[in-house]
C-alpha cells in the first residue's frame, strides 16, 4: 500500500499572496516507483500526479546540484564556508540581486533582473552535464517509457527550465503546463524533479486537490471564449492571448485561488532522487522559499511525449530568454 500521510503540514507555508490558512493545505500522495505499474497509472490518473519517492539515485541528483552551483559560485550567491552541493544562499546579499528564474519578475525581453547570477543560470542550461547527462537520465526515462506504453517513441523535449528559487523570493504563480504547449497534444507528460532536499517550506511545488480535471474544464472555458471573442486558431494557441493574465498564468495567488475553488494545496518536504509526474492539465504552483537555514530551492521540470504523435516543437531547444514559449 502507499503510504498515505495522514495529517496536513502544521508549518507556515507561503505563497505570493501571503500564508495559506492549515485547512488549505494537505499532503501529496506518496508511490514507490517498485509498486505494480497498473496501480500506479490508476492513481496517476485518479490524481492528476504521480508522487515517486526514491526514483532517481540520490548520487546523481546531488551530483548535478553540485555542479550547478560550482556554475554559479563566482556570482557570489552562496554563503562562505559553505559547499557548493549545500546550495546556501549568501544572507548577507540582496536576495533582488538574485532572483529566480520565475515568470513575472523579467524585463521587457524576457530576462530576470540580475547580472551574472542570471546569465550562469541560462548558460547552466547549456551545460553538458545537465542536458545531455541529467534530462537524458536513463532510470527515468525507462520509467517513463513503460509508465506511458510509449516505449521507443518516449521523447524527452530539449527545451526544460532551471529553477532556482532563492530564500524569500517569489515563486511561480497558478499554472498548468498545457498552456505553454499548446501547440501539440495534451497527451505530454511533465517530469517535475527537484534537485536536492526541500524541506516543507523550502519552495517545493504544491499541486491543487483534483487540479487535473479543472483544469481540463479551464482549458475548455478558454476555447469557447477565444471562439466567441473571435480569436484566430493561432491566437488561441498563444498562451500569452488577450483573454490570458499576462504570463500565461491562471494566478499569480495560490491562496486566493485555493478559496475561490474550495481546494486545498498537496505538499510534502522533497528528497533528492523524487520525482513528481503530472498531467498537463494538473493545476500546481511553487510556494516561497522559507527555508530556516537559507538553502536554495533547485528544480527542473522535464516535459516527455509520444513523438509518434504531434507536439509542441517550439519545444526543441534549449531555453533561452524571450524564447516566446
Ligand atoms: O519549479 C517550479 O517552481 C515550477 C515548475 C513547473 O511549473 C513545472 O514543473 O511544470
Ligand atoms: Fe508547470
Amino acid at each position: 500500500m502507499p503510504h498515505v500521510a495522514d495529517s496536513s503540514p502544521l508549518i507556515p507555508l507561503y505563497v505570493n499572496d501571503g500564508l495559506l490558512r492549515p485547512e488549505q493545505v494537505g499532503s501529496l500522495r506518496h508511490s514507490s516507483p517498485h509498486e505494480p505499474l497498473d496501480d500506479l497509472r490508476r492513481r496517476y490518473g485518479h490524481d492528476g500526479y504521480l508522487f515517486l519517492k526514491g526514483l532517481l539515485p540520490r548520487e546523481d541528483v546531488l551530483k548535478a546540484r553540485e555542479a550547478y552551483f560550482t556554475l554559479l559560485a563566482p556570482s557570489g550567491v552562496l554563503a562562505p564556508g559553505t559547499l557548493p552541493v549545500e546550495g546556501v544562499f549568501d544572507k548577507d546579499k540582496d536576495k533582488l540581486d538574485f532572483p529566480g528564474m520565475v515568470t513575472g519578475s523579467t524585463d521587457g525581453n524576457g530576462r530576470p533582473r540580475g547580472g551574472r547570477f542570471v546569465d550562469l543560470a541560462l548558460q547552466a542550461h547549456e551545460e553538458p552535464w545537465y542536458k545531455d547527462e541529467f534530462c537524458k537520465h536513463p532510470t527515468l526515462h525507462s520509467f517513463i517509457s513503460k509508465f506511458t506504453g510509449w516505449g521507443d517513441n518516449t521523447l524527452g523535449l530539449t527545451r526544460s527550465l532551471l529553477r532556482n528559487n532563492t530564500p524569500q523570493n517569489k515563486a511561480i504563480g497558478v499554472h498548468y503546463d498545457q498552456i505553454f504547449l499548446r501547440y501539440g497534444e495534451d497527451t505530454s507528460m511533465t517530469a517535475w524533479v527537484p534537485m536536492g532536499d526541500i524541506a516543507l517550506d523550502g519552495g517545493g511545488l504544491i499541486y491543487l486537490e483534483g487540479g487535473h480535471t479543472l483544469g481540463r474544464d479551464i482549458e475548455t472555458s478558454f476555447y469557447d471564449l477565444a471562439k466567441e471573442t473571435g480569436l484566430s486558431e493561432e491566437e488561441t494557441r498563444n498562451a500569452f492571448n488577450k483573454n490570458m493574465m499576462s504570463g500565461g498564468l491562471l494566478a499569480d495567488g495560490p491562496k486566493e485561488f485555493s478559496e475561490a475553488h474550495g481546494r486545498k494545496w498537496l505538499t510534502t518536504n522533497y528528497e533528492a532522487g523524487d520525482v513528481v509526474l503530472h498531467t498537463p492539465y494538473t493545476i500546481h504552483a511553487s510556494t516561497i522559499n522559507k527555508d530556516p537555514n537559507n538553502v536554495i530551492r533547485l528544480g527542473t521540470d522535464l516535459r516527455f511525449v509520444d513523438s509518434s504523435r504531434p507536439y509542441d516543437r517550439r519545444w526543441s531547444n534549449v531555453y533561452t530568454f524571450g524564447d516566446g514559449v
